[in-house]
């Protein structure tokens, strides 16, 4: 009886040990499945060998020990005198000296190289810096982690982007704006003495893809972050992460002087005003001597900035950055701006800021959001990319799905990075993408930057959704290198997060792949945008007018009326199209070649309008809509059928949450076709499904609740 309750015990405990709570990642180093190819790894690693000592270069260790010996479910010796078959990793530098690095071997001047020694065997991993080792580390163990062959390597890999930033939209009472994943993984209570290994994971999570900057708090900043005790707090998070190649930045509200200077002006131009800024510079860089800079979000939504006292963006950018740039910091302004006085909302950020092209200093970086609203399911690219050729711009991607179902629906952004990243804004005649302004490329700017506004918090799976996780790995992957398709950052992602079987990668990839379109057609479907309930932005609600301001109403976006749907934003409208250059205006110009996907973008058009496939305008918004819903059900069914190759806390978890989303797309649906058809007066065409409830009855629906209210 006691054996058996001690079998029991026993078998509960491996159950325990096994569980896939999401919380490794990718990272998850479970050993090789495949006995031949386990030998075979075994075989080419028999060592590991460090050179060099520091922080970094043991980070390095830590983790190749770590990767290889889960991987390879053996020790793998960590030895001082390489023979063969070793794994070697050290700096240009160090390997030279050691006479390790084999002849004529190309070290790139970022990045990494890896390379292997065919006399001997041995797997060399070398950069200029131990950071560059680290990434090449984390390359080697993907590798392995994927299954490939690690013989004969020759893999030269450099980094596109320069600064590769996470923004997290923190508070400082751990309340996360837009955040759907518990509260803020920083614990600035417990901070600076507490420090929790969360932070390290976090650390090795964020190198793996290289991601190599992160913002610690919310754009709507607090100025209590510049207080000196929490840049204590800062600098021990700074400690953390600095092994890593991460540096931490800071968002800076522009009134601090004010607020916790007791100055009783925050004018860029005065002089007490800057030469508090210099203070503050030099007291964080000498607490965090790589500190990268601030962010600043300025004069947008009732944010304090320079425009209070009559100067421009630059002038406050230029000031910042002035007190910066003694200790090699950044000033990354944000361009994300509207007055609700303008007639459209699309052309405010272009209109305040190509005037100040040129006027900015060499340290500033303008950071621009992919579209031209806020972070839709679709937006064409924001005419800013390739409008500034003198200064350099930073991409802005939203990675909390705050309009994408936020931390419910299961939705694989990197389609949408991918798009924007290879939209031509034809500034310099064709294949000007806008990848090619953010790397820095098409104007020779040194500078470049890419950032995703976080979706991290502090819950086991540190996404909420264990699909949010393969939005961060995508955009720091894409952040390394663009041109990597959706297609195989999915499959890597895949294979290291659940399995190499080959029916889950391909049944996963076919969900991942199809959900971008999904929730663009259930919730915004032919270039609607921007139709969400006010405040939460979660489900859906066209017929609000009365938000504080116009422009965060769904009314002024759609402009359904009797004649039809669509905001004109051609000559006849408000000509935000004439901020594009003449070729992309002549994409989208007429309604009746520019293409389905951004035609309610750009085109007030009636409701019998003939669209591409033939249909009406209306035939074809209800067909959108099903497609949505019908794509998500087959999301679903798709899933269902893996439920004996998935271990069971994953499957259970996105089973679930898949259930939601399908409900929700029929709501999407339902309350939008409703709504238009009291515009359209048309009939629903034969062979969809109806909506089984009133217009009403959605109307009533309350979500006081809703994360994000
Ligand atoms: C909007 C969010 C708001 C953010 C703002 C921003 O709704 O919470 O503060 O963007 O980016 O999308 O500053």
């Amino acid at each position: 009886m006691k054996k058996a309750l001690l079998l029991l015990l026993t078998l509960f405990l491996v159950q325990l040990s096994h569980a896939e709570d999401g919380y490794r990642l990718w990272l998850r180093y479970n050993h090789i499945d495949n006995n031949k190819l386990l030998l075979s790894y075994r075989k080419t690693i028999t060592a590991i060998h460090v050179a060099g000592q520091s922080p970094t270069m043991d980070a390095v260790k830590k983790e190749l020990e770590l990767g290889l010996n889960g991987l390879l479910d053996t020790k793998i010796a960590v030895t001082s005198r390489p023979g063969g078959n070793t794994i070697i990793a050290g700096t240009r530098e160090a390997l030279t000296t050691s006479k390790l690095l084999p002849q004529g071997a190309q070290v790139p001047a970022d990045g990494f190289l890896i390379t292997t020694n065919v006399a001997n065997g041995n797997t060399i991993i070398t950069a200029n810096t131990a950071t560059d080792i680290l990434y090449g580390a984390f390359h080697l163990l993907r590798l392995i982690q994927t299954h490939q062959s690690i013989e004969n390597l020759h893999i030269i890999s450099s980094p596109r982007v320069k600064l590769r930033l996470l923004n997290h939209w923190d508070n400082l009472n751990r309340y996360v704006e837009r955040g759907y994943a518990g509260i803020s993984i920083w614990n600035w209570h417990t901070l600076p003495d507490y420090i929790d290994d969360r932070y390290t994971d976090y650390a090795r999570a964020n190198a793996s893809v290289g991601i190599n900057g992160t913002v610690l708090n919310n754009v709507n900043a607090n100025a209590t972050v510049l207080t000196a005790p929490y840049l204590q707090k800062v600098a021990a998070l700074a400690n953390v992460l600095r092994p890593y190649g991460i540096k931490v930045y800071l968002s800076a509200r522009f009134s601090a002087p004010i607020e916790i200077g007791h100055l009783k002006t925050a004018d860029p131009l005065n002089d007490s005003v800057r030469q508090w800024w210099q203070a503050k510079a030099k007291e964080i860089y000498q607490l965090i001597p790589d500190f990268g800079g601030f962010l600043v979000k300025a004069n947008s939504e009732g944010q304090p900035g320079p425009q209070s006292y009559g100067r421009s963006h630059a002038d406050g950018a230029n000031m910042m950055a002035d007190a910066l740039s003694p200790f090699g910091g950044i000033v990354i302004w944000r361009a994300f701006v509207y007055d609700p006085q303008a007639n459209d909302r699309f052309k405010q950020a272009y209109a305040e800021f190509t005037p100040l092209d040129g006027k900015f200093r060499k340290n500033v970086l303008v950071q621009v959001k992919n579209g031209p609203i806020d972070f839709q399911p679709r937006e064409p690219f924001s005419p800013l990319f390739g409008a500034m050729p003198r200064t350099p711009l930073m991409m802005e991607f939203q990675l909390t799905q705050e309009y994408l179902g936020q931390g419910t629906h299961l939705v694989y952004e990197a389609p949408l990075f991918k798009e924007v990243l290879n939209a031509d804004t034809y500034a310099k005649g064709p294949n000007s993408t806008v990848a090619k302004v953010i790397d820095g490329s098409l104007y020779d700017h040194s500078l470049s930057g890419i950032a995703g506004v976080s979706n991290i918090g502090n819950e086991r799976n540190w996404t909420g959704h264990l699909f949010g996780q393969a939005n961060w790995y995508a955009f720091g992957r894409l952040a390394w290198d663009y041109t990597l398709s959706s297609e195989q950052i999915a499959t890597e992602w895949i294979q290291q997060t659940f399995s190499n079987d080959p029916t889950v990668v391909v049944s996963i990839k076919q969900i991942m792949l199809a959900s971008r379109e999904a929730v663009v057609n259930y919730m915004t479907p032919l270039g609607l945008h921007h139709i969400m309930g006010n405040g939460h932005h979660y489900g859906p609600a066209p017929w609000s007018n009365n938000a504080p301001r116009p422009d965060w109403d769904p009314v002024y976006y759609h402009k359904a009326d009797a004649k039809g749907i669509g905001f004109d934003r051609t000559a006849s409208g408000t000509n935000a199209l004439q901020q594009y250059q003449t070729a992309v205006q002549q994409l989208y110009a007429d309604s009746n070649t520019c293409s389905d996907q951004y035609l309610l973008w750009f085109h007030h058009v009636s409701w019998q309008h003939k669209m591409h496939s033939g249909r009406t305008l209306w035939n074809e918004l209800c067909h959108k809509y099903q497609e949505g819903v019908d794509t998500v059900g087959a999301m679903q069914h798709k899933w269902e059928q893996l439920k004996n190759n998935i271990d069971p806390e994953r499957f259970h978890q996105v089973q679930m949450l898949l259930a939601i989303q399908h409900k929700d797309a029929i709501w999407w649906r339902n309350v939008c076709l409703l709504y238009f058809q009291t515009f359209s007066q048309m009939p629903f065409p034969a062979n969809y499904e109806k909506p089984d409830h009133t217009l009403e009855y959605y109307q009533q629906q309350r979500f006081p609740y809703a994360p994000g209210n």
